[in-house]
């Protein structure tokens, strides 16, 4: 079964799966980026005074251009634009993306991701809870799509043609295998560093791949914890509320875990800005759990 097919058998409104379609078919061209863009930094900077590679200002061109001409959006958040883009066209759906994450494994040929958050009207700061859909695509040694659209998680693998569902309802397993510590140490909160020390001495293994998406791809396969926590000098961490922690949070639901800002779903959180950062706390219900005990204590 394809993704178009798996879209249809589930039902999915035309908007949402013209969006994911988007996606799908744009995949091949992200992925093409990788020999295209020298891995050089841009010599600019985005919003959250990060450094842009020349990769992710191109991925960034290259979807707005192609999902403004589309016309399925009416709202379109980057995190590397500044202001929310409006689309003229009557569109009845807003987005929010990460065109390229993990831009630090560009320089290394690390596997790196396109995250994207779909919101029926046309308010991309609505609360994650509202989501209508999610995806990322993996840029692994394959191409791959996971998606939700509340249905469940489905993992899709791009075969040079089209994308072919290669696991539908997918769950966390119960026995969790992987930990990823973010940040730095010396930054942890108190409460977080008890909680790691505890981790720590368990039989979960520390992973990090430098990206979130591999990252969560990692906890859908072994199951464990995703931390890119609240620190000292970070009070809200690092990552951002509309394209990593919405998304991110919903496919991690649908998976039947969990995610925290330390003291509530993530999916709970109304932004009042559109570059709004959270520390992020992800995956199987129980740890994440823990770590809201631990940071409350
Ligand atoms: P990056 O800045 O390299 O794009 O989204 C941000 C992100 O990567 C995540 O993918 C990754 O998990 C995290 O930041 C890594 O941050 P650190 O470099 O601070 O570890």
């Amino acid at each position: 079964m394809n993704l178009t097919q798996k879209l249809a058998a589930d039902k999915v409104e035309k908007g949402v799966a013209d969006i994911i379609t988007f996606f799908a078919d744009l995949a091949p061209t992200l992925r093409g980026g990788f020999l295209t863009q020298v891995p050089e930094i841009a010599g600019t900077s985005n919003v959250y005074g990060e450094e842009q590679m020349k990769l992710d200002v191109w991925a960034d061109k290259t979807i707005l251009e192609k999902l403004v001409a589309s016309k399925r959006v009416c709202a379109i958040f980057t995190e590397e634009q500044p202001e929310i883009v409006k689309v003229a066209g009557g569109a009845k759906y807003a987005v929010c993306i990460d065109p390229m994450d993990g831009s630090s494994n560009i320089k290394t040929n690390l596997a790196m991701g396109t995250i994207v958050a779909i919101f029926g009207g046309s308010d991309a700061l609505a609360p994650g809870k509202e989501q209508k859909a999610a995806l990322y695509l993996l840029f692994g040694p394959v191409t791959t799509m996971v998606a939700t659209w509340g249905k469940g998680v489905n993992e899709f693998i791009f075969d040079g043609k089209q994308f072919l569902l290669r696991a539908e309802g997918i769950r966390l397993p119960e026995k969790p295998a992987v930990y990823v510590p973010g940040g730095r140490k010396e930054k942890w909160l108190p409460g977080f560093a008890r909680f790691m020390a505890e981790i720590e001495k368990t039989d979960m293994k520390s992973r990090n791949n430098g990206c979130m998406v591999s990252d969560v791809n990692t906890l859908l396969k072994y199951g464990g914890i995703f931390t890119y926590p609240a620190q000292t000098d970070k009070p809200d961490g690092k990552l951002r509320v509309l394209c990593e922690a919405n998304p991110m949070a919903f496919i991690i639901a649908q998976a039947g875990g969990y995610g925290s800002d330390g003291r509530k779903s993530l999916l709970e959180i109304k932004p009042t800005h559109s570059d709004q950062r959270t520390p992020i706390y992800l995956g199987n219900t129980e740890l994440v759990k823990k770590v809201e005990s631990y940071l409350k204590a």
